[in-house]
């Protein structure tokens, strides 16, 4: 009898071909299809050659050519891909089937799909695949949610070809409910937006105010991996300023400074919004990166509008020392703000989210990976219902010993001129957060005076509104319905 496969793949670019090297290297034999059906002769005559890699050339021969439940996972582009392979597959599959988007597909589409597919008698399963090329090939981070019927017939395949933390802990386990997968990965994506905003700035106010080339901000960079700050981005930014160009000079200097984006920062500051939970620092690199595009636009500002003039530091080695601890102060609040969104996510879409694990699953092989994860595990493991990562001991007293650098670094850029978006907004965040009374009372205050709206009084029960008539003429009714 012909050998069927354990799983198909369809989608043969850089993530789908490498899924497959990995699965079949443990010991996994994959059917793979793909829309370009000449990629799969390609691929199975190429890199695939040898292996217990099944190529087919129909939707029909792939679901033909794997065992019982079948487990048919998409590498494609999100979008209408996903939708229309769903709708070609589902009637080749038989009930208890499962049909697995390993795309970066939007978490609402991810909750529809899992619905309707359930719809049809077959399982859903939308996962998070972090890592990039390398990831996928040797090890990814997973986050795999859906219908929890799937997760013990994907499980060991998931687990065997994910990442492993030093303690052979796959990074991979199941995440939660319909989008919960999809959801928490593009929580990791907008982490990662705003950890590339916090190394970017550390970098640019080397250069601005201490005046450092390309090769000494590379050893600082070497020097703090070697510390708390220890990460992959760390680790490659200090590997991108060491990367000369064929004339010799840092590569770095010569790339053009306007960034691009493929939308999982926005959609996190947008959930954010919609959720009414405060991401400024993942919304700042969000919109860093936007600022960053309107390269004509700053080139003909910075011919009309003037900062403070340039002023080199004088005790390099002291703001050095500042800057390591409010670039770690500021990843602090970062995921504090990251986590708080997923704890409302949690709440709004009634998934039961283990935070813990969660930081276990981006411990290894994800583009966010660092020892900082485990302080983050630690965290919630000391404390389950941990609501803010700030009043965890370990994060309260590191914020305690950073504070004073953080404050310095921050009021410096602001002095000297230099653009520190995100590091700025953490400590606002921050002064925020600890704050038991903000200037709130005289906005309710504002927001009556014009519309009506009523406010709460400190000196009576909560939930009891009042109105005044600030102006004598204003009359005694309010709003109900008029919404600022
Ligand atoms: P791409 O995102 O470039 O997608 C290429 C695949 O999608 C090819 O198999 C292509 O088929 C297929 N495809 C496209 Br494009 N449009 C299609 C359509 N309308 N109908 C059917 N198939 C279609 O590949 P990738 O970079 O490997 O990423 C795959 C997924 O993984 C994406 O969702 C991506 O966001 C996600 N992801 C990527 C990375 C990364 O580092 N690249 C990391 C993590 C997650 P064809 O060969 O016929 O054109």
């Amino acid at each position: 009898m012909e050998q069927k496969a354990d799983i198909g793949l369809i989608g043969l670019a850089v993530m789908g071909e490498n899924l497959v090297l990995n699965m079949e290297s443990h010991g996994f034999t994959v059917a793979v299809y793909n829309r370009t059906v000449e990629k799969v002769d390609a691929f199975t005559g190429g890199r695939g050659r040898g292996k217990k890699i099944i190529g087919t050339h129909s939707l029909q021969e792939l679901a033909g050519a794997l065992k019982g439940p079948r487990k048919v996972m998409l590498m494609v582009k999100a979008g209408k891909a996903v939708d229309d392979f769903i709708e070609q597959l589902i009637p080749l599959l038989s009930p208890g089937d499962i049909i697995i988007d390993g795309g970066n597909s939007h978490f609402p589409d991810t909750i529809r799909r899992t619905k309707y597919v359930e719809s049809r008698g077959l399982l859903y399963i939308g996962t998070g695949v972090s890592g990039g090329e390398e990831g996928a090939l040797k090890g990814p981070s997973l986050m795999p949610g859906g219908s929890p019927a799937a997760w013990p017939h994907v499980k060991s395949i998931f687990q065997s070809i994910a990442a492993k933390v030093e303690d052979g802990t796959p990074c991979c386990d199941w995440v939660g409910e319909n989008g919960a997968g999809h959801y928490v990965k593009m929580i990791h994506n907008g982490i990662e937006y705003g950890d590339m905003q916090l190394i970017c700035e550390a970098y640019q106010i080397m250069k601005e105010s201490l005046g450092m080339s390309a090769s000494a901000i590379h050893k600082v960079f070497k020097r703090w991996n070697e510390g708390e700050l220890n990460s992959y981005l760390i680790e490659i930014t200090r590997d991108i300023l060491a990367y000369k160009d064929t004339d010799g000079k840092p590569l770095v200097d010569k790339i053009l400074d306007t960034a691009g984006q493929k939308g999982t920062g926005k959609w996190t500051s947008v959930s954010s919004l919609d959720l009414g939970v405060p991401l400024t620092l993942i919304s700042e690199a969000v919109y860093a990166r936007c600022l960053s595009a309107m390269k004509d636009e700053r080139m003909a500002a910075s011919k009309v509008l003037s900062g403070p003039k340039k002023k080199i530091i004088k005790n390099k080695e002291a703001f050095l020392r500042d800057l390591e601890k409010a670039l770690y102060a500021s990843k602090i609040i970062s995921y504090t703000q990251g986590y708080v969104l997923m704890r409302a996510a949690a709440e709004e879409y009634k998934w039961s989210l283990n935070y813990g694990g969660i930081a276990l699953l981006w411990r290894g092989g994800c583009i966010i990976r660092s020892v900082f994860l485990g302080r983050i595990k630690d965290a919630f493991d000391r404390n389950p219902q941990l609501s803010n990562l700030l009043l965890d001991p370990f994060f309260k007293d590191t914020i305690e010993k950073s504070q004073k650098s953080w404050r310095r670094v921050v009021s410096t850029a602001a002095l000297n001129g230099v653009w520190m978006p995100s590091c700025s907004t953490a400590l606002n965040y921050f002064d925020g957060f600890r704050s038991a009374r903000l200037p709130a009372n005289l906005l309710q205050a504002q927001r009556d005076f014009f519309g009506a709206h009523q406010y709460e009084r400190v000196d009576k029960p909560r939930g009891e509104f009042f109105h005044t008539n600030w102006t004598g003429h204003g009359g005694e009714t309010a709003s109900s319905s008029y919404i600022v």
